[in-house]
């Protein structure tokens, strides 16, 4: 038993404010829509108030980032943008540990993950689209690569600060401007990447932040100076978007649910499929749209498997957010969590055979045990829809095109894993999965030089690497 167990890591650190501010135009300033508590998910406290945009305030950010771009940004040379990149990038590694405990108390997520792979992977964000922001020609792009114009984001709440780089830095280093929108419970560190942006002397308008819910984001949207929309988020808002945009000119790109397999033959080496298969669903409490949501079982194993599996998932520390033992956090909102158990609960109704983690839950707050649904059958709601919580639907399969058949046996296609010791199976499988990403002997592993993206219902364009570049550039 490891006894050792570190102090909970200091709220204070996190340096909150009572309130927050809209960030139009290189200023904090007050909002005149109607303001927001935001919750820490793991206690119900409010965290703090913050001020929301109103259309007239959407407008104003919008009108900024248009004088932005015209006047300096968009002709800037792409050397001197990658300054202002790779400050921000430095000053988000400053500011790591402050980032991570609010990240943590805002979205509820261990400060495990947010210390060692959101904060982390937002400044190599940075300093990956730095690098690109010289380079361009070099890419492909031509020799003078035109930028879009103002990029109008609207973001989720599961990585609200990685999700803001993922949006910001790829737009910024091709010569676009921002008005970025983060999700309603997770505003405030994006509020502080836009003190980052103060810091780094990033002119004014290049990057604008306005907090508020869905009508802030479609007015948005729908505003005629955007020149492109990128929004990350469920399915059916990532329609409303696409009929929105349609017939205006606007670029588009979405990145919206997934129901990945994860599949497992019986030639794998068992202990590191379940480590991957933990990850892949119980990382940031299944919050992840890539999440491996359904596995999908060799049946000569699958008896040995689901044992193992239950055993490592019993030991998983279900918790208080900021202690560095915990490795599932709380559920983001009352509204999730309810979503979660509405759709654990049809699990049981339609006849799948639920276990359930023995740890202990705390008393306070939005916490969901880790569940392992068996005797899935593909018809079954939990193994079709998109359940975002830590909730794994365990399917079996004999030869591996039934693996295809039922890996591909969803609207979605954004992520995918395989784990068998053989290459070539690997090769064979990444052929017919239908997946933007697919993983083997991996789980849920990024790097801001991969792009990433889906098909179909899981929307389409990818962020990351070169590929991502041709969203923010008229090519
Ligand atoms: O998403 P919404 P919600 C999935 C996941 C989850 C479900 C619902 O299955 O259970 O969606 O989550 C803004 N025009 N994903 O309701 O509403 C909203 O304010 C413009 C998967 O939180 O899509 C927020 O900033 N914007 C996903 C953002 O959209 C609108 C991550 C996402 O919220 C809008 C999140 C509108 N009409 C949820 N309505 C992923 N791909 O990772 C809302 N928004």
């Amino acid at each position: 038993v490891w006894e050792y167990a570190p102090a909970p890591e200091s709220r204070d650190v996190a340096r909150l404010k009572p309130a927050y501010r809209m960030f139009v135009d290189g200023e904090f300033v007050d909002g005149t829509g109607e303001p927001l508590k935001t919750v820490n998910p793991a206690t119900e406290e409010v965290l703090a108030e913050v001020g929301t945009a109103s259309p007239a305030d959407v407008d104003r950010a919008v009108r900024a980032a248009r004088r932005a771009h015209d006047r300096m940004w968009g002709r800037m040379p792409g050397a001197e943008r990658a300054k202002y990149l790779f400050r921000i990038a430095r000053l988000v590694q400053e500011r790591a540990r402050e980032l991570a405990v609010l990240e943590t108390l805002d979205n509820g997520k261990p400060i495990r993950e947010s210390r060692d792979v959101d904060v982390p992977l937002v400044a190599a964000h940075f300093f990956h689209h730095a690098g690109w922001a010289d380079k361009l020609a070099y890419a492909g792009y031509g020799p003078d690569p035109r930028p879009l114009g103002v990029a109008g984001q609207v973001i989720p709440w599961n990585f609200p600060l990685l999700m803001a780089a993922w949006k910001i830095a790829p737009a910024l280093a091709c010569g676009n401007t921002v008005v970025l929108k983060p999700a309603e419970t997770t505003p405030l560190s994006a509020l502080v990447l836009a003190e980052i942006c103060q810091q780094a002397d990033l002119p004014p308008g290049v990057v604008n932040i306005v907090p508020g819910a869905g009508d802030v984001g479609a007015e948005l949207v729908n505003h005629p100076g955007v020149n492109k929309v990128a929004f990350t988020g469920s399915t059916e808002v990532g329609k409303l978007i696409q009929r929105a945009v349609a017939g205006t000119g606007k670029k588009l790109t979405l990145e919206l649910g997934g129901k990945a397999a994860n599949v497992v033959f019986d030639d794998a080496p068992l202990d590191q499929a379940v480590e991957g298969i933990v990850n892949g669903i119980f990382f940031n409490q299944g919050h992840v749209c890539c999440a491996g949501s359904r596995l999908l079982v060799q049946e000569s194993v699958a008896d040995e498997l689901l044992e193992t599996l239950r055993r490592r998932v019993s030991t998983l520390r279900v918790g208080d957010p900021l202690d560095k033992n915990t490795d599932v956090g709380a559920i983001n909102s009352a509204e999730q969590l309810a979503r979660i158990r509405e759709l654990a609960e049809s699990g049981d109704a339609e006849g799948a055979r639920r276990w359930t983690s023995p740890c202990p839950l705390p008393d306070k707050g939005f916490f969901f045990a880790p569940t392992v649904f068996s005797e899935v059958q593909q018809s079954m709601r939990i193994a079709r829809e998109e359940i975002f919580g830590p909730v794994l639907a365990v399917l079996t399969f004999r030869t591996p095109d039934e693996a295809v058949a039922k890996a591909n046996n969803t609207p979605y296609g954004l992520s995918a894993g395989i784990w068998t010791e053989k290459g070539s199976r690997i090769l064979w499988m990444a052929q017919r999965l239908r997946a933007g990403v697919v993983w083997a002997n991996t789980f849920n592993r990024f790097d801001p030089s991969a792009p990433f993206g889906g098909y179909r219902e899981s929307g389409f364009g990818r962020e990351g690497g070169r590929a991502g570049l041709e969203a923010y550039l008229d090519v």
